[in-house]
């Protein structure tokens, strides 16, 4: 999954790709990179971001869904907690919602994604995105964190929401310390064995660059960022969702062509 933020303040990518026709370049590169999905998000969720207005961000983002959706064949992924922000967009070819919230932000949230009848990804998250990184604690971040996305899958089904319709996402760097993200990354088989496919998005996330000692830099965590896709690839994972989508097919095609010759 290519990551398309179509925001003024992404905190890899905000503002390179805010006019819909450089954001449609960059879904085209993307795709041709080999992405098999983008998701599309007006609304940065780095922490401390700013809230956006609903009428601001359907006019960021359902252009370019629309003349992707006219141009490609790709699965089209709206990143929003708002759930008219997902319906403009599955109306206009989105056939996924990427929810942080786990459909919790709205009380019409489960009945939209129920309504809607596309797929959802259910990601966990600690608290909100201005204030999540203050101090997230857990007793036990693996078991809390699957025991959450259970409930919310339990709770998108009761609403209407098909099973194999949902996607589960762990929701690294949302309100979890360097050792929770890495916790959860090296634990993945207790959210996969819920019988969900998982998605998971660690791309340039700040805590890669917190790793080897070097603070590096949002576009200078590529190594991490496949270091982690490969892991949580073996791991089961169905999709990552990527900045650097060329590098990562890459990466994930040698790992899985090195498995294949394992005598
Ligand atoms: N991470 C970000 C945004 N949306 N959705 C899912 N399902 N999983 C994630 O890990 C995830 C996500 C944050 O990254 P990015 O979109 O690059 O930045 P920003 O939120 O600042 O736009």
């Amino acid at each position: 999954m290519g990551v398309l933020n179509v925001t003024p303040d992404s905190f890899s990518d905000g503002g390179r790709f805010l006019g819909p026709d450089a954001a449609l370049a960059q879904a085209k590169a993307l795709i041709a990179a080999g992405a098999d999905m983008i998701d599309i998000g007006g609304e940065s969720t780095r922490p401390g971001a700013e809230p956006v207005s609903e009428a601001e961000e359907i006019a960021r983002v359902v252009p370019v869904v629309a003349a992707l959706a006219r141009e490609a064949r790709t699965t089209l992924s709206i990143d929003t907690m708002k759930p008219a922000v997902a319906r403009a967009a599955v109306a206009a070819g989105a056939t996924m919602w990427n929810d942080v919230t786990a459909l919790r932000h709205a009380d019409d949230s489960l009945a939209t994604a129920a309504a809607l009848g596309c797929e959802v990804v259910l990601m966990h998250m600690r608290g909100e995105p201005r204030t999540m990184q203050a101090s997230p604690r857990y007793d036990d971040v693996v078991a809390e964190v699957a025991g959450f996305l259970e409930g919310r899958a339990a709770a998108a089904m009761q609403a209407g929401v098909a099973r194999d319709r949902i996607w589960l996402d762990p929701g690294i760097g949302f309100g979890k310390t360097k050792g929770h993200n890495l916790a959860l990354i090296a634990n993945l088989e207790r959210l996969t064995a819920l019988g969900f496919p998982v998605l998971l998005g660690a791309s340039r996330k700040s805590f890669l660059g917190r790793i080897d000692g070097t603070a590096a830099a949002a576009d200078d965590r590529l190594g991490g960022s496949l270091a982690v896709a490969l892991a949580v690839a073996r791991a089961g994972v169905r999709a990552v969702r990527v900045h650097d989508v060329r590098e990562t097919v890459q990466a994930l095609a040698v790992q899985a062509a090195v498995a294949q010759a394992k005598a």
